[in-house]
């Protein structure tokens, strides 16, 4: 018999979202689909939050854009909980890329083409339970 996985997540409305006024329109689609917001907080995250959080992303190319974009203006994090709602939440939101991500995604409804280096996407989601404890505790330290 399999047990029914009630998991917690995390969800960034990342600074183009909040910007663009898309917070509540995000946060409707999370409840529609049944998932229940635990704990919400917006606020500007500093570079040293951003590196713990982005760690895989070390040395790559597009992070120093990725850090310069998402200190650049408020953020709201969400712990969003609910059956599969890792899984679930990356399936609303579709592929990194807005402008290939399919209709009926926050990323292919929502997203626009951007002129930037960094992909400019409108919203993070953790990608496995691992992540999602590690970021949790990252973005929600007691
Ligand atoms: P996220 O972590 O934000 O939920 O997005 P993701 O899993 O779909 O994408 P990931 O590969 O983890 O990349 C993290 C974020 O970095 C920016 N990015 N820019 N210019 C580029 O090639 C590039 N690649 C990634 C995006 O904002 C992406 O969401
Ligand atoms: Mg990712």
């Amino acid at each position: 018999m399999t047990s029914t996985p009630i998991e917690e997540t995390l969800v960034l409305i990342k600074p183009d979202g909040v910007e663009r006024q898309l917070t509540g329109e995000v946060l409707a689609r999370i409840e529609r689909k049944g998932y229940e917001l635990v704990d919400l907080r917006m606020l500007t995250p500093s570079r040293e939050l951003l590196t713990r959080h982005y760690l895989e992303h070390e040395g790559k190319p597009f992070f120093e854009g990725l850090l310069a974009f998402m200190s650049s203006g408020p953020v709201v994090a969400a712990r969003v909980r609910g059956i599969r709602v890792i899984e679930g939440f990356r399936s609303l939101t579709g592929p990194t890329d807005p402008t290939t991500a399919p209709p009926g995604t926050i990323r292919g409804d929502l997203g626009r083409a951007w002129e930037t280096p960094t992909i400019l996407n409108i919203v993070h989601g953790s990608d496995s339970p691992e992540s999602a404890a590690r970021e949790l505790a990252i973005w929600f330290a007691a």
